[in-house]
């Protein structure tokens, strides 16, 4: 049989606004467990469930008014809890029902006249056992006194900067409907303490340190204290060592609520494994705070390329040799093979030249071939001569591999280049077509632009960037001649290859390129 869940005495309160719902369907539920938190201008408080169960279905959401007596959420399976008749009934008697007590100062050891650094509770906040209430800072050391009972405050009897010691009268409250609370337990609800400064020691003997307050020691209580945020988030926070004070509230007014505080958890893991590198990371940026923005998920291409190349670009000393090629004749002869191309239903791209050139120029320069051992003191010289073609498809980057070059006539280049682009855009190539390239060409030349800085691709220790032919002027001795120059952007390993090679590299690929016979020779 299913239990309702209602709300239960409010107080003055009427019309109340849920800001969160801690529970969903299918969530397990025991009794105190807050579900609810409301807020008025006044005043904060969580919803405490009255019954275990299971949930059923939640019938409030946030924004939405309430009152004593709605509808919270149904229950099912519950134990130990108080039915629907028996329940409305306790929700309106229950202030007779509430036993109200005085919220007494527990030991706080030696100190006498400890001031009040912060009040975390307000009259009508509902609060759990163990949630901090006022903050005690001494010159030796700061402390929270956490609520040895759950209830609801009813009076505050301090304010910021009064005096107290063991045994003050702080306020009182109202327990919430139970047994009687078991005599008061010293190490139950005892201070709470965290060191004001690294050399300090805590106010009270220090007990055995557990875990999540040795995580607590680095932590900045201050601005933790001062953060915006319900007991539960605080408590959620504190078992998770999380810097309270350095969370943005997404919550009502900028109230920080448990999804934020997960948030900030998951990027601090987020940041700790990019700078496991040594390399300090780039600080988040809130850009909502300076006009609407939108968030996008990467696609899997996208994160796996940038992952690839953050490891190449930091791991390889990269320099980029830049160099312009006369390609008037290759266009010529390019656009001469089209008819013939089209009868064989290939399209000669200027690509096909560049690989071909390409194989050529590893033929004369063999380092340009080759790959580092993981000693970082031999070299593997590779026999083959394998083409890595840059693609751009509309889920990212792939470099599909285009086997034998040196063997291969242009024709077979182009349809070899067609048919393994279209299966990169069709987002179909395996590992197989993606690996083993002696080096890789990017060509951005259909698009535009002059000379860029590509990355090398390791293991390979150079790569061919190819920017846009433009007409130039060129002065053979007497006039000016128009020129289709191509410019190139040779990136490569410094570790591997010198400068002094990198431009004679260049300058063979510009003579091949500008006379293809000589790939010939
Ligand atoms: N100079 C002048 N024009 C060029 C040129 C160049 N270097 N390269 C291509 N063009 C022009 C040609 O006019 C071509 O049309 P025609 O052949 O009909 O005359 C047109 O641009 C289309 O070129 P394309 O880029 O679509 O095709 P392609 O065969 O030249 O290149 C491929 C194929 C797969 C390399 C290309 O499509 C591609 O994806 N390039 C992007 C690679 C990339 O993103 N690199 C960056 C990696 S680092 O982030």
């Amino acid at each position: 049989m299913s239990i309702e869940l209602r709300i239960p005495d409010i107080g003055d309160f009427d019309a109340v606004e849920v800001t969160e719902v801690l529970i969903r369907s299918g969530d397990a539920v025991a009794v105190d467990q807050s579900v609810l938190v409301l807020e008025s201008d006044k005043a904060s408080m969580e919803v405490p469930a009255e019954t275990s169960g299971t949930v059923e279905t939640v019938t409030v959401t946030v924004g939405d008014k309430v009152k004593q007596g709605d509808l919270i959420a149904t229950l099912s399976g519950g134990s130990g809890g108080i039915g629907p008749e028996e329940k409305q009934a306790a929700v309106s008697s229950s202030p007779s029902a509430r036993r109200e007590t005085a919220i007494t100062l527990p030991d706080i050891g030696d100190f006498d006249a400890v001031e009040v650094t912060e009040v975390a509770v307000a009259v009508g906040d509902t609060v759990a056992e163990n949630d901090t209430l006022i903050t005690l800072e001494s010159d030796k050391a700061s402390m929270e006194v956490p609520a040895e009972q759950a209830g609801e405050i009813v009076e505050l009897t301090i304010t910021v900067g009064d005096k107290v010691s063991t045994g003050t009268v702080i306020g009182k409250m109202a327990l919430t409907a139970g047994p009687p609370p078991p005599e008061p337990r010293e190490e139950k609800a005892a201070p709470r303490s965290a060191p004001v400064a690294a050399a300090e020691r805590p106010l009270s003997p220090p007990a055995q340190a557990s875990e999540p307050e040795m995580a607590r020691t680095a932590i900045d209580q201050g601005a933790f204290d001062k953060a915006y945020a319900s007991p539960s988030v605080r408590r959620f926070a504190r078992e998770l060592g999380a810097q309270l004070g350095k969370v943005r509230g997404t919550g009502r007014k900028g109230r920080i609520v448990a999804e934020d505080v997960k948030a900030f958890v998951k990027q601090i893991m987020t940041e700790a494994a990019v700078s496991a590198s040594g390399i300090p990371a780039i600080p988040a940026v809130d850009f909502s705070a300076f006009g609407a923005v939108e968030e996008h998920e990467l696609s899997r291409i996208n994160v796996l390329t940038g992952a690839a190349m953050t490891r190449c670009w930091l791991n390889i000393p990269h320099v980029t040799q830049h160099d312009l090629c006369d390609i008037t004749e290759l266009e010529a002869f390019r656009k001469s093979l089209r008819p013939e191309a089209e009868k064989r239903g290939v399209k000669v791209t200027m690509v096909a030249f560049l690989m071909k050139a390409l194989a050529a120029g590893l033929q004369e320069f063999p380092r340009f071939n080759s790959s580092l051992a993981g000693d970082g003191k031999h070299l593997i010289m590779k026999q083959y001569f394998h083409i890595g073609v840059a693609v751009d498809t509309a889920k990212g980057l792939v470099v599909p591999v285009i086997r034998d070059v040196d063997g291969k006539g242009i024709y077979q280049l182009s349809e070899d280049l067609m048919t393994l682009s279209a299966k990169a855009r069709e987002g179909k190539l395996g590992p197989q077509d993606m690996s083993g390239a002696s080096m890789t060409i990017s060509s951005l030349g259909g698009i535009g632009g002059q000379y860029f800085t590509p990355i090398v691709n390791a293991p390979e220790v150079a790569i061919l960037g190819v920017s846009r032919a433009s007409i130039q002027p060129h002065w053979d001795g007497k006039v000016f001649q128009p020129k289709l120059m191509l410019p190139l952007s040779l990136s490569y390993d410094h570790r591997v290859i010198d400068g002094a090679l990198a431009a004679r590299m260049t300058v063979y690929l510009g003579q091949v390129l500008s006379d293809m016979r000589r790939s010939l020779l």
